[in-house]
């Protein structure tokens, strides 16, 4: 059985109003990295924190994903082979588009986890710092985000699935943050085509088979064609 694996970055949920982090105006542009994404800036202010993943939550749940989440939906039900999407994106879009098989490397908005116990709920649309944790109430809730210095979620089952790649496809990521940026490199070592959808070659574009320049909006339902009418 042949099979997919896809890595999406914030490009891919650009087109439906979610900024990304390193564009001219972006997250980053905002907002220090140090203070909002790390755990000694939550250390030194959560209310600055908390805030700024409340607002990227209510406007997360405003947005509908768009024709490149859709076409990776369509994928997964309608290829014969196994189609998994690895996302380092908070958003929940790939899920509201239908995909089932999502594995969330970075975190997820709609998720608070415990400091202390790690026991993880439901986030209420609006956290506040010291919330208590509802298994062993500490007031230690802060929002479900992997953080710089800190070790994504699933690794085990990312490298098993990227070690059984037959495809390897990037879409929508400018390839500065590891361990993300490596896994290209890795389903290469298994022999995987490797393919990248971005408006501009990544910083590990290089690696890649095949790249499509162009907006994943446009580029992503044409690629799913082409893979369907194999
Ligand atoms: C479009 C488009 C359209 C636009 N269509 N495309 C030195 C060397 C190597 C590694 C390190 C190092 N020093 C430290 C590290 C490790 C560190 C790291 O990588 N740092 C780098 C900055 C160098 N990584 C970590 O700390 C990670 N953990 C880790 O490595 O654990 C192991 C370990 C732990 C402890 C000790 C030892 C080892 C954790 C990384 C956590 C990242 N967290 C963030 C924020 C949290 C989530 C959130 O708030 O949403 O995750 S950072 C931010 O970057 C976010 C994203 O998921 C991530 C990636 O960004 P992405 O998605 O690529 O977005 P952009 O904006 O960069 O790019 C968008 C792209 O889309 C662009 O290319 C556009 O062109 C394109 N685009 N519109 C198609 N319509």
């Amino acid at each position: 059985m042949q099979k997919i694996v896809i890595l999406t970055g914030a490009g891919i949920s650009a087109e439906s109003g979610l900024g990304t982090f390193r564009a001219e105006g972006g997250l980053w542009a905002q907002h220090r990295i140090e203070d909002v994404a790390t755990p000694e800036g939550f250390a030194r202010d959560p209310k600055l924190v908390v805030d700024f993943y409340n607002a990227r939550r209510a406007q997360a749940a405003d947005a509908e994903p768009n024709e490149g989440h859709r076409a990776l939906a369509r994928l997964e039900h309608h290829f014969d082979g196994d189609v998994v999407v690895i996302t380092q994106n908070v958003d929940d879009l790939h899920e509201k588009a239908g995909s089932q098989k999502v594995i969330h490397m970075h975190g997820a908005l709609k998720s608070a986890l415990c400091a202390a116990c790690e026991h993880r709920w439901p986030a209420p649309l609006v956290m506040a710092p010291g919330d208590a944790c509802p298994s062993c109430g500490a007031p230690a809730a802060r929002p479900d985000i992997v953080w710089f210095g800190e070790m994504p979620y699933d690794m085990d089952e990312i490298f098993d699935h990227l070690a059984n790649a037959d495809v390897f496809a990037s879409i929508g990521t400018s390839g500065n943050v590891y361990p993300a940026a490596g896994f290209v490199a890795e389903a290469r070592r298994a022999g995987a085509r490797t393919i990248e959808f971005n408006l501009e070659p990544s910083l590990v574009g290089s690696q890649f088979d095949d790249i499509r320049i162009g907006s994943a909006s446009q580029t992503l339902p044409l690629w799913v064609d082409e893979v369907l009418e194999r």
